[in-house]
């Protein structure tokens, strides 16, 4: 299983790999690395999503490059240059690198998924109740989107498959009315986890945010420390506009962790060093398709080999 998930994870980078494997082919076969091939190598890293801080911390590490060359053609080897950058990315997203099924003090658990349009919030709400229930977790999902009826059926899809209690609310009705509803019933139910799905948002748009944060209020009425983990989903495929996007919810929410969806497929997934460089948020789960087991927690040395496109 775990073998299956990083062959996934691989194919699913190979984009971003491919990218970040370009900047570094540069500089192989070179005896020595000078000035000017480390700064263009720093500047490939940046356009390859990897952010400021992350590349000059790699291209440091490569500065003092004797452990790079290859005994027998006494080049700089590629394998070992891929495996120290691969090394340095690890460091970087290790701190990130948090489990969200781990045992949780409160019952219900609240989770509530925030993001902008299409960024993967309700395929992940379903993808992460087949986890709880495979767990023998009950669950209770509730959709907070309560402005487009296909968003409640394709939630309430997800529910009955997966087994978990479903509540929505009437059309046009209160999101944080639902919320509340919601987790009346999952204390009543003694549910182990309650998953709210949010309406997509653009964080931009004050009034939506605002709505979210009162969402929030609303459920903290019921316990103090609700939601316990506040999500925001990002969609991989958009590179450095998901540092926007977290910035944002962060500061109306307080996010406490982030997925990030769609890394199948994308060329930026290097995008996931730079947030968790700049913003050092619990990574939770990746997602690498559309399908229920295209999901799964955030391993930091996993991420950096499968980026770098070596087993
Ligand atoms: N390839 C791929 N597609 C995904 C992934 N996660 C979600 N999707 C697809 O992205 C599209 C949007 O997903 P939703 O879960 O509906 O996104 P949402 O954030 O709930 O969208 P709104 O409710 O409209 O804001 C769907 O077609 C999903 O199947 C993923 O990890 N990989
Ligand atoms: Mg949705």
């Amino acid at each position: 299983m775990a073998f299956n998930w990083f062959k996934k994870l691989k194919n699913g980078l190979s984009k971003s790999a491919a990218k970040v494997q370009k900047s570094i082919t540069a500089v192989v076969g070179k005896k020595t690395l000078d000035q000017e091939t480390l700064n263009e190598l720093e500047d490939q890293l940046i356009m390859a999503d990897l952010g400021l801080r992350s590349a000059s911390q790699i291209v440091e590490k490569l500065k003092s490059q004797k452990f790079l060359i290859e005994k027998d053609t006494k080049e700089i080897s590629e394998s070992k240059v891929f495996n120290v950058v691969a090394n340095e990315i690890s460091k970087i997203l290790q701190p990130c690198e948090k489990d969200l099924f781990k045992k949780k003090i409160d019952t219900p658990c609240v989770l509530l998924l925030s993001g902008v349009n299409g960024s993967g919030k309700t395929t992940t709400a379903g993808k992460i109740s087949e986890k709880l229930r495979k767990n023998n977790k009950k669950v209770v999902i509730a959709a907070c989107d309560t402005f487009r009826a296909a968003a409640v059926s394709q939630l309430e899809t997800w529910a009955e498959r997966t087994g978990s209690i479903f509540v929505k609310g009437d059309d046009n009705s209160d999101p944080a009315a639902v919320a509340y509803k919601s987790m009346e019933l999952a204390i009543k139910e003694k549910a182990d986890y309650l998953i709210i799905d949010t309406a997509g948002r653009l964080q931009n748009k004050s009034d939506l945010m605002q709505e979210l944060s009162k969402t929030c209020r609303v459920l903290s009425k019921l316990n103090k420390n609700a939601p316990q983990e506040k999500v925001v989903v990002l969609d991989g495929t958009v590179g450095q506009n998901a540092h926007s996007q977290l910035k944002h919810f962060d500061e109306a929410i307080g996010i406490t962790g982030i997925i990030v969806t769609k890394l199948d497929g994308t060329a930026k997934g290097g995008v996931i060093i730079s947030l968790a460089e700049e913003f050092k948020k619990p990574i939770y789960a990746i997602g690498v398709g559309e399908k229920v087991e295209d999901l799964d927690v955030f391993k930091a040395d996993e991420f950096s080999r499968a980026i770098m496109g070596i087993d």
